[in-house]
């Protein structure tokens, strides 16, 4: 059996590979340009071997954001002919050409991670990226909660970062796709289509991105118009822990303002978010706020509250409760959908597989939360499933099988960010 050093020789292999020197790639093909979470994440790994290059991933990132506040979720630089929804669906016009949506903002927790490694030689490169963070935030709060809900809004499953998420199903159904012209689907070119969205997801993907652009990304005109206007739990469990460490790394930078504006950002979130909380389920759900309709279905975006914590601890404990059910069901946790439920696939994408970094940010919250033995089962199981199978986009919580593209760099960099610092000491 291979052994854990030459796993982490892997993974920095991996990480170089899909290095593009101010930028990486998710992986090579299938994802061939900056993706938002992507490169939040891919920093920590890099963190662990290289520094310098770790803040540069978010520096490329927040460099391109929009004269609004929002940071995209695709930064389209270079050019790949192969992608597909490339820059001309999106038409955003902007240079570098961009996609016209956002992602969930994991970035802030991660600066204040890199900050805190070395506060003293950080100080600088953290407070740079201080504003950029501030005004992401801010406009996740004007443009997409212009009513004052408490809670955001996200306007494409893409935007969730779970794609094909069961929650968006019953919303999805009242996307109108007539007029979405023939297209080829570029993704199930690279990976095999029954680990990935199927084709009437697809089409309404595209509707939705049609909307977009025929509206010129008009930010009002979303808010009042857009097909898809739900508040999806998950994101906003990552908005309120960004806002959280926002505030923290601002006040520890002597950034008064911005922390006083994240602080209150954040009170404003958290009681929100307890909006979401469905008696009918017993779990936090996503709502579509056009219908004023929960989804009543509980995914893994339902857990992620524990990573943002919450205020009522019996609420809590139903939620850690939940994921105890889910792993007794299958050999490797965190499964993205509940296993029990007639729509789990365990290969399907974001309807079963276990993703490292949904892990990381759950074993992140269980930790906090002083459920360790928890936390220590899915640092296990994510050891255990890049160990057999190697670098995976995300795994089947039945076999271990990896699916989706190899060679991933968001699953490199949680290896990484994982390893003891005895072994990290040797690559550094
Ligand atoms: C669309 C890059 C991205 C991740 C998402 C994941 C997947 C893209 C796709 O890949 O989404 O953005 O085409 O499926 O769902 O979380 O950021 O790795």
């Amino acid at each position: 059996m291979i052994g854990s050093e030459d796993i982490d020789h892997r993974a920095v292999d991996i990480l170089r590979r899909n290095d593009r020197g101010h930028y990486t790639v998710p992986t090579a093909g299938l994802y061939p340009f900056q993706w938002n979470w992507d490169s939040a994440f891919v920093a920590l790994g890099f963190a662990v071997f290289d520094r310098d290059r770790a803040w540069r991933e978010i520096e490329t990132l927040l460099g391109d954001q929009w004269t609004d506040g929002m940071v995209p979720h695709i930064i389209f630089r270079g050019s790949d002919e192969g992608y597909f929804p490339g820059p001309d669906q999106w038409g955003t016009e902007s240079e570098p050409p961009t996609s016209g949506i956002t992602q969930p903002p994991v970035a802030a927790t991660i600066v204040r991670q890199l900050h805190d490694r070395d506060p003293g030689q950080n100080h600088d490169r953290a407070s740079a990226l201080l504003p950029s963070l501030d005004r992401w935030h801010q406009w996740f709060r004007a443009a997409r909660d212009p009513q004052g809900r408490g809670v955001v809004a996200v306007i494409h499953p893409w935007e969730t970062g779970r794609d094909n998420a069961p929650e968006w199903d019953a919303p999805l159904a009242h996307v109108d796709t007539t007029g979405v012209e023939s297209y080829q689907r570029r993704d199930t070119q690279h990976v095999n289509a029954d680990q990935r969205p199927r084709d009437a997801e697809y089409d309404r993907y595209l509707a939705l991105v049609r909307f977009g652009r025929e509206h010129n990304w008009d930010s009002e005109v979303i808010a009042e118009r857009h097909p898809f206007w739900v508040a999806d739990i998950g994101l906003n469990a990552i908005l309120l822990r960004a806002e959280d460490d926002l505030a923290a790394l601002a006040g520890d930078l002597g950034e008064a303002a911005i922390a006083a504006a994240a602080a209150d950002r954040a009170r404003h979130l958290r009681a929100g978010i307890e909006t979401l909380w469905s008696d009918t389920v017993g779990g936090y759900v996503s709502r579509d706020l056009r219908r004023q309709r929960s989804t009543d279905i509980v995914s893994v975006g339902s857990l992620l509250p524990l990573y943002c914590g919450v205020t009522r601890p019996e609420r809590a404990a139903r939620v850690v409760a939940t994921m105890r059910d889910w792993l007794k069901l299958v050999r490797y946790g965190v499964p993205s959908f509940d296993p029990s439920d007639g729509g789990f696939d365990s290969v399907r994408y974001w309807r079963g597989p276990v993703w490292a970094v949904i892990n990381w940010m759950l074993a992140d919250g269980l930790g906090r939360g002083g459920d360790v033995d928890l936390a220590d089962r899915i640092r296990g199981d994510t050891r255990a499933l890049v160990e057999s199978s190697g670098f995976y986009e995300s795994f089947d919580p039945i076999t271990g099988a990896g699916c989706g593209g190899r060679d991933f760099s968001w699953t490199a960099a949680i290896w990484l960010a994982w390893a003891p610092p005895s072994r990290v000491a040797a690559l550094a």
